[in-house]
């Protein structure tokens, strides 16, 4: 297929976002069709507009960076999370059908030939898809991380400060244990709220837990030597996934670096005027979401083509779970470095 008409029918959605999604939720709202009246009856009302709004997103990722699996890999976190739910997963067949007629009426012909062929693409992906979402439920083969998740979940701050006491003396046992344990225990979290077993609000209890402990437990841990380098840490603009960060500039800071975090939710024109005006070494950009992909990519360009925030010779670099399974992260968002373990810095 060819890259350029990819490239124009990224521009062609983003153009007419808002009239196709706005279209697309009122179709499915008012349809009669039995199979979405029933899906209706499982999904909230606003669940649908999130919905909606993801499966926007990862077409326009898609596209943006011609890589279908994108796409793809989404509908199989999507077909999982709704297998959980018992919703009838033909719904997203349907869904992104109806998505392909409403965009008719607003592109041209030949750029609904490449949405066609990419649900030509699901559609064929559907029943392995569905299988494995099916199948695909989550052992943890951890029993220790098992049970500092379900101490995270019911917020036991007594048993994570006293694992950590028992286990932590040291910056390299810490990242020993934030490699295995911790990373293990977050994903179980992150599966529990998949497979429907637990509440967002208890997703919040376990990072907020995690969070108070590993702040104190850092904080007592020995200094580096000051490395006289100042490092800039941001999570993707519309993202809340801010625990990574605030762990990296801790260890960071330990580790002898100056550390800034801009948090989560920064807008590119602050990040931008922030670079402007602190001047750091070093900007890491964290996404955890796929969906944030294309804002990643737009804020490098940005801060690439803009002379006037880059005299200092800023060196990028991108962390995050977002970028698992992409060969290469650093040449596909043309920058200086991809981080996969905090230590690699
Ligand atoms: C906690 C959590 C939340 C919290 C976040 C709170 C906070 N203050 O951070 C809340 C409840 C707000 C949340 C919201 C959502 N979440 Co959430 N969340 C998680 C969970 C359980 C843990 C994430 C975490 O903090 N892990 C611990 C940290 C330390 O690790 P990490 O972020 O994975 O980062 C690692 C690396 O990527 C890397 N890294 C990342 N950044 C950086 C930076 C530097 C400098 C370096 C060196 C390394 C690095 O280091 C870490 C260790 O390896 C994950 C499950 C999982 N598998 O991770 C789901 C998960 C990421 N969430 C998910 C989803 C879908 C959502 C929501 C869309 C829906 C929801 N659950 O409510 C919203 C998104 C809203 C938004 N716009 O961002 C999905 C993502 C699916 C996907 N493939 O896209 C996951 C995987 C859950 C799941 N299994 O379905 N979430």
């Amino acid at each position: 297929m060819n890259i350029n008409k990819r490239k124009k029918v990224y521009e062609a959605l983003k153009r007419h976002s808002f009239e196709i999604t706005m279209d697309l939720e009122e179709q499915i709202r008012n349809s009669k069709l039995p199979m979405i009246k029933d899906t209706l009856h499982i999904i909230h009302e606003s669940e649908i507009h999130y919905i909606i709004k993801y499966h926007f997103k990862m077409i326009l990722v898609a596209f943006y960076f011609e890589k279908a699996t994108f796409f793809l890999e989404y509908q199989l976190w999507l077909y999982r999370v709704y297998f959980f739910k018992e919703v009838n997963l033909d719904f997203f067949i349907f869904l992104n059908r109806l998505f392909e007629e409403v965009c008719k009426k607003y592109i041209l012909k030949k750029d609904c030939l490449e949405i066609e062929s990419l649900s030509n693409e699901l559609e064929n992906e559907h029943e392995n898809l569905k299988k494995e979402a099916s199948y695909k439920r989550y052992i943890l083969e951890d029993t220790q991380a098992e049970d500092f998740a379900k101490n995270l979940i019911i917020g036991n701050n007594h048993y994570i400060t006293d694992f950590f006491n028992k286990k932590v003396s040291n910056i390299n046992e810490f990242l020993e244990i934030y490699n295995t344990t911790i990373s293990n225990a977050m994903k179980y979290v992150g599966f529990k709220w998949e497979a429907n077993e637990i509440s967002v609000a208890k997703e919040h209890i376990a990072t907020n837990t995690l969070e108070e402990v590993i702040l104190s437990i850092i904080e007592n841990l020995k200094e580096s030597e000051d490395k006289d380098k100042h490092i800039f840490l941001t999570a993707a603009p519309h993202e809340y996934h801010g625990l990574a960060i605030k762990i990296a500039a801790l260890v960071y800071r330990k580790l002898g670096y100056k550390v800034t975090s801009l948090g989560t939710s920064m807008p590119t024109k602050e990040i931008k005027k922030a670079i402007m005006e602190f001047k750091p070494d070093y900007i890491i950009f964290s996404a955890t979401l796929k969906a944030s992909l294309i804002d990643i990519a737009l804020i490098i360009d940005e801060i690439k083509k803009d002379k006037k925030i880059f005299p200092q010779n800023l060196v990028i670099g991108i962390a995050g779970a977002a970028f698992e399974n992409i060969i290469n992260p650093s040449k596909l968002f043309k920058t200086d470095f991809y981080l996969n373990k905090l230590e690699e810095i």
